[in-house]
């Protein structure tokens, strides 16, 4: 989308994979985490949790092991932290698709919960996911890490900004910039800045400098999320597009344009990366997701 950007680095070694491959051992240790925690679990409920926690990038579970990986935390001690933020990533998606709520019928190239089974199979799915997530993390014994993600996800975090999301529909005069910052801080930010910042909390460093990155991306994220949903076909990108401008929404590529918008992308991704600074090239595959999130 935005092809002006350095390529991503090539690392070669033992655990330093590059970009892409590292954020498909993410994505699948997350998966397998979820999934090992569910053997046993029958029914409609708990195949439809499997069903929906696969076929996603794995963005999130990425950033909390290569977080993680920062502080010298190897993958398999990250790897609750992986499955719960996934875990709660895919409760979302679920109750987002609901009729009541964004009402789709295609999530990652396929149909959408409430669409292969019923509606209260996908509540009870959604709802099941997310005590998972905390089952997992209460596995670590870190509570300031379980704290941080029942904030995130709560409603001063992805429920608040959803709810922000779902008022501001249809009233006359649409949200300002500001409030789409805010808005989309909670909605989609507060979930990526808790993943970026896991690593940090679970050496007890400083989080602010991974805080910082979390919020400059998670902002881009939704930037080039809403420029996909005017340039990017439903096909490629697995689920609707349109919906926005369909429903008179206004988002940040109504209020920058196209350009704007991308342009504002590209510098908050610059200032992501600046933010890791003080890692030196041991934060590189950290700056290639930051890259990774507007060239979708
Ligand atoms: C229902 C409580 C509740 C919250 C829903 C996150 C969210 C709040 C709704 C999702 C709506 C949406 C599509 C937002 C755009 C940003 C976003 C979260 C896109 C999906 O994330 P990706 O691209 O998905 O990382 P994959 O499938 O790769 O995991």
């Amino acid at each position: 989308m935005l092809a002006d950007q350095p390529p991503v680095t090539t690392k070669t070694d033992n655990d330093d994979l590059p970009f892409a491959q590292a954020l498909t051992r993410a994505r699948d240790l997350a998966e397998s985490t979820i999934c090992d925690a569910l053997v046993g679990a029958e029914g409609d409920v708990a195949d439809s949790m499997i069903y929906a926690v696969k076929g996603g990038k794995g963005l999130r579970a990425f950033l909390v092991i290569e977080s993680a990986r920062l502080f010298g935390i190897d993958r398999f001690v990250s790897r609750p932290a992986a499955g719960a933020i996934e875990a709660i990533h895919a409760y979302s998606l679920i109750h987002d698709d609901l009729p009541c709520m964004d009402d789709d019928d295609l999530r990652r190239g396929k149909p959408t919960v409430h669409r292969k089974w019923n509606e209260h199979i996908a509540v009870l799915a959604g709802d099941a996911l997310q005590a998972l997530a905390f089952e997992l993390l209460g596995g670590m014994g870190r509570a300031e890490l379980t704290l941080g993600l029942a904030n995130a996800a709560g409603v001063r975090g992805m429920v608040g900004g959803q709810a922000m999301d779902i008022a501001a529909e249809g009233v006359a005069t649409p949200l300002s910039l500001d409030e789409i910052m805010q808005l989309q801080a909670g909605k989609t930010g507060a979930l990526i800045r808790w993943a970026a910042s896991a690593g940090a909390v679970m050496a007890g460093e400083d989080p602010a400098p991974l805080e910082s990155f979390g919020g400059k991306i998670g902002i881009a994220f939704q930037i080039a999320d809403d420029i996909l949903d005017v340039e990017g076909d439903a096909a490629s990108l697995g689920k609707a597009v349109g919906k926005d401008a369909g429903a008179g929404k206004a988002t940040f590529v109504s209020h920058l344009g196209l350009d704007g918008a991308k342009s504002r992308a590209r510098e908050l991704v610059t200032e992501a990366c600046d933010a890791l600074s003080s890692y030196g090239d041991k934060a590189d595959c950290l700056k290639d997701a930051a890259r990774f999130v507007i060239s979708r």
